[in-house]
C-alpha cells in the first residue's frame, strides 16, 4: 500500500511543479509589448522567420500580415503544451500575439488549422 502511494506521488509531483512556474507567459497586449522582442511575420501561409533564437526572459511577437486568412500560434508539443493559452487565438490580418519565454528549451509550434504546412520553432537559450 505504501509503495503504491509513493508511486502516485512520483507521478503527480512533476506535473505540480510545471504548473507552479509556467515556461511561457502570454502577454495581454502584444502590440504594447516592450523589452527585447523578436518579431515574426505571418504571410503566404507561413511563419516568415520559422526559427528564432532568443534568451530566456525575451519575447517573441507574431503578427499576421495575410489579408483574408486567419492564423494562430499553437504550442501543441514541448515545454509549453500544458500552459493555459498554449493554443493562441486566431489572428486576423493586423493582429498580433506575444509570448515571453521564461525557461530555456526548444518550443515547436504550429498554426492549428494549417498544421501540415505552418510550423515554427523558438529556441530559448
Ligand atoms: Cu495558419
Amino acid at each position: 500500500m505504501r509503495s503504491m502511494l509513493l508511486a502516485a506521488l512520483c507521478v503527480a509531483l512533476p506535473l505540480g511543479a510545471a504548473q507552479a512556474a509556467d515556461p511561457i507567459e502570454i502577454l495581454p497586449d502584444a502590440k504594447a509589448a516592450t523589452g527585447e522582442i523578436a518579431d515574426v511575420e505571418i504571410n503566404s501561409m507561413s511563419f516568415l522567420t520559422p526559427e528564432v533564437t532568443i534568451k530566456s526572459g525575451q519575447t517573441v511577437r507574431w503578427t499576421n500580415r495575410e489579408e483574408g486568412m486567419a492564423h494562430n500560434v499553437h504550442f501543441r508539443q514541448g515545454p509549453a503544451k500544458t500552459v493555459k493559452g498554449a493554443m493562441g487565438p486566431m489572428l486576423n490580418a493586423g493582429d498580433a500575439y506575444a509570448v515571453k519565454f521564461m525557461e530555456p528549451g526548444t518550443y515547436n509550434y504550429i498554426c492549428t488549422p494549417h498544421s501540415a504546412v505552418m510550423k515554427g520553432k523558438v529556441i530559448v537559450e
